[in-house]
């Protein structure tokens, strides 16, 4: 089997899905880490891989790939076993719809991250804007990177347009926990499919921007993430970059 190179952060859902997809294919892969603060992803030579400059990007077999669930479908067609996509057409409709819904609270959900995660981790380094701008143009000539991680830098929390965002975010998990409701275990019915792939990193993630109470809230969709978390991908593709490390050759779970 060929090498499979992921592109991928620290700490962030979108990567997550292929890594716990990988992981329940059984397959090994090496992590090539992008620092998202410096714009690594806005590099000229990542742009040639994923021309949306964001992660996750995957090569395999000299072929690239990128968006989660298109790579993560890749992945199941190719390497069949344990199946993650429904085999009949509306159950792949249904699970496509999943990818949509998700995709429509992205928007959001990425504003809020800035907000919180993106200014405190960026803030915490202590950086100055001019080294700021120094390290983002070694790798983005675009001015426009380099003033919103300035922004990023510079301004404090703003709480108003949190506030607002979080609306938004409860009216969707609002209509996921209605859809959860009817006892099924995953999104698409009885079986885990790369539906729940593309859902629960990020669900995972909103207490770190401002829910904190989002189980307590929605009781369906907090054992739909406890049955997430009890699958052993869960915890294996937690892992996060260490000081220095710039990848990381992940081997498959044992049996
Ligand atoms: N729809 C894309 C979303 C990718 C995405 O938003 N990635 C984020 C991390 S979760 C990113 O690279 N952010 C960096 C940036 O905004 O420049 C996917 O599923 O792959």
């Amino acid at each position: 089997m060929s090498e499979i190179v992921l592109y991928d952060a620290a700490g962030v859902p979108s990567p997550r899905r292929v890594r716990i997809c990988l992981l329940e294919k059984g397959l090994p892969f090496t992590v090539k880490w992008l620092n998202l603060g410096l714009m690594d992803q806005k590099r000229p030579d990542f742009l040639k891989i994923n021309p949306t400059g964001l992660v996750p990007a995957l090569v395999h077999d000299g072929r690239t790939l990128y968006e989660s669930n298109v790579i993560n479908e890749y992945i199941d067609a190719v390497f069949p076993n344990p199946p993650l996509v429904p085999k009949d057409a509306y159950g792949q409709a249904r699970m496509r719809m999943w990818f949509a819904f998700e995709n429509d609270f992205a928007k959001p959900f990425r504003d809020c991250a800035y907000e919180t995660l993106g200014k405190e981790r960026l803030q915490s380094t202590g950086i100055t804007p001019e080294k700021l701008r120094e390290e983002i143009s070694k790798r983005t000539k675009n001015e426009a990177y380099i003033r919103f991680a300035t922004r990023v830098l510079l301004t404090p929390r703003d709480d108003e347009l949190l506030a607002e965002r979080h609306l938004l975010l409860l009216e969707k998990m609002e209509s996921m926990e209605q859809q959860l409701a009817d006892g099924r275990p995953w999104l698409c019915g009885e079986h885990f499919t790369l539906a729940d792939i593309a859902l629960a990193p990020r669900v995972d993630m909103f207490p770190i921007i401002g829910i904190a109470d989002i189980y307590q809230r929605f009781p369906h969709i907090g054992k739909f993430m406890e049955r997430v978390k009890a699958r052993p991908s869960w915890e294996a593709s937690g892992f996060r970059p260490e000081p220095g490390e710039s990848e990381r050759r992940i081997e498959p779970l044992a049996a």
